[in-house]
């Protein structure tokens, strides 16, 4: 990302508040503060689609999206929850290697998402153990979801 210092130091310190970056050492996070990209969405645009392949992981900066998943015996993708500033999406399948698996919906105009992509969320995490194991067992979590889910 190439913006002035204040901006640098505005999206930094956002960072430090988002709660899985709490304890990254503070170059770490200035790293990934160097090489995050900002991407805007309308309202009822497609941040991630299910199926698609992807390599990137966001953060929520600003607004809102919402989650929806296709689940068996429904015809429309059912929402399953919304999330909002300093929430993140899109590691399960970096982590798990796999395409992704559900939707992500921005429910507002003018949502802004920090984007971080494999290679740099692969440096932010996987030379952090406690990360690493903290995401890897959300997403065997978020599996067990998707499951129960479609369990009737
Ligand atoms: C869910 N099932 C699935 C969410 C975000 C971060 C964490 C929950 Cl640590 P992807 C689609 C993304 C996926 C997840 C997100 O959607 N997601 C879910 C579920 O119940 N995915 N399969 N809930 S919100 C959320 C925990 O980030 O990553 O790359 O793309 O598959």
């Amino acid at each position: 990302m190439k913006s002035t210092q204040a901006t640098q130091e505005e999206y930094f310190s956002f960072l430090r508040s988002v709660s899985l970056l709490r304890d990254l050492p503070e170059e770490k996070l200035a790293k990934i503060v160097d090489c995050l990209e900002i991407d805007y969405f309308d309202k009822g645009e497609y941040i991630i689609r299910e199926g698609e392949e992807g390599n990137t992981f966001f953060i929520i900066a600003k607004g809102e999206v919402c989650v929806t998943q296709t689940t068996e015996g429904c015809t429309e993708p059912q929402e399953i929850k919304t999330l909002g500033v300093g929430d993140y999406f899109g590691e399960k399948a970096l982590i798990s290697e796999d395409v992704r698996s559900a939707n992500i919906i921005s429910t507002e105009n003018d949502t802004q998402c920090l984007v971080v992509d494999r290679d740099n969320f692969n440096q932010m995490v996987g030379t952090y153990e406690e990360l690493q194991a903290y995401l890897k067992e959300y997403v065997e979590e978020l599996s067990r979801c998707d499951e129960r889910r479609n369990l009737h």
